[in-house]
């Protein structure tokens, strides 16, 4: 298993991503302290200037597991479930545009909260029907690329569509595609699941990627997670991927770097 952690290409609303602002530095951190990765959170592939970024990222020796999305539902509002048929599209249309870049770094790309929620005045089965197909429409166009797509379920806070594994598991069976799969987040499995080991154990087979943050979203060793089991259990069942820190920038950015990677060695990887 190989580590990463969240960096975002530009100054970011959402909070559990380390190092956000000047790309270059932080990525130059990032390597500096020893991560295999950088997973990049991008808002929109076109604010980003794809040759400068596949650049820095060769010039730091720095893989990119993974392109994060949900900046588009934070900043723009857009989602796969939004009763305005037009905003469907464009979440639609900015995932596919994700694609080259992910193509180009072998990086999975995480459909997280621009899924959307269950908007006032449609029902749950429209929704979920919205979903799905906008899914297969996706993974159809990242399948001819070689571009694998992976789906988060995450708390029931944050989303009201797709909070556990086995729900993430039933949206694979009813898309088909084999280029999607799922993303698990320590964070949203600690609310949710009820038993971390057994949900790792059910989506092994389509596991693509994993998020790691302590219970109170901070670093990794800042809560009561038990890390060297939930270590355990990916050994158990081979999964081979990257664990990526999304954490808060608690107490600031660098220590939430430095405590994780520094808990991630204890843990042998
Ligand atoms: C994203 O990976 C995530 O975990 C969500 O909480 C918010 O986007
Ligand atoms: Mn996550």
């Amino acid at each position: 298993m190989k580590k990463a952690i969240v960096v975002s290409t530009h100054t970011a609303q959402f909070n559990a991503v380390a190092f956000k602002g000047n790309l270059e530095a932080n990525l130059a951190r990032v390597a500096s302290l020893g991560y295999d990765g950088a997973e990049l959170a991008i808002r929109d592939p076109r604010a980003v200037d794809a040759e400068a970024l596949v650049g820095l990222v060769r010039k730091y020796g720095l893989g990119v597991p993974a392109i994060g999305t949900g900046q588009a539902w934070g900043e723009e509002g857009l989602s796969f479930t939004d009763p305005d048929a037009g905003v469907r599209r464009a979440a639609v249309e900015r995932v596919k545009s994700h694609v080259p870049l992910a193509s180009r770094f072998g990086a999975v790309i995480i459909i997280g909260l621009l899924r959307g929620i269950v908007r006032p005045g449609v029902s749950r089965e429209q929704a979920w029907a919205w979903m799905v197909e906008a899914l297969r429409e996706c993974a159809e166009a990242a399948l001819s690329a070689n571009v694998r797509i992976a789906i988060e379920p995450i708390n029931r806070y944050e989303t009201t569509l797709v909070n556990t594994a086995a729900e993430g598991l039933a949206v694979l069976e009813q898309v088909g595609l084999p280029n999607l799969g799922l993303l698990l987040d320590t964070f949203h499995m600690n609310i949710e699941e009820p038993d971390i080991h057994e949900s790792i154990r059910a989506a092994a087979p389509r596991l693509f990627h994993f998020h790691v943050a302590d219970s109170n979203r901070w670093y990794p060793g800042a809560g009561h997670l038990d890390f060297p089991r939930i270590v355990a259990t990916l050994r158990e069942v081979g999964y081979d991927g990257y664990v990526s820190v999304e954490a808060m920038p608690m107490p600031d950015g660098d220590t939430c770097a430095v405590e994780s990677i520094k808990a991630m060695r204890a843990w042998g990887l």
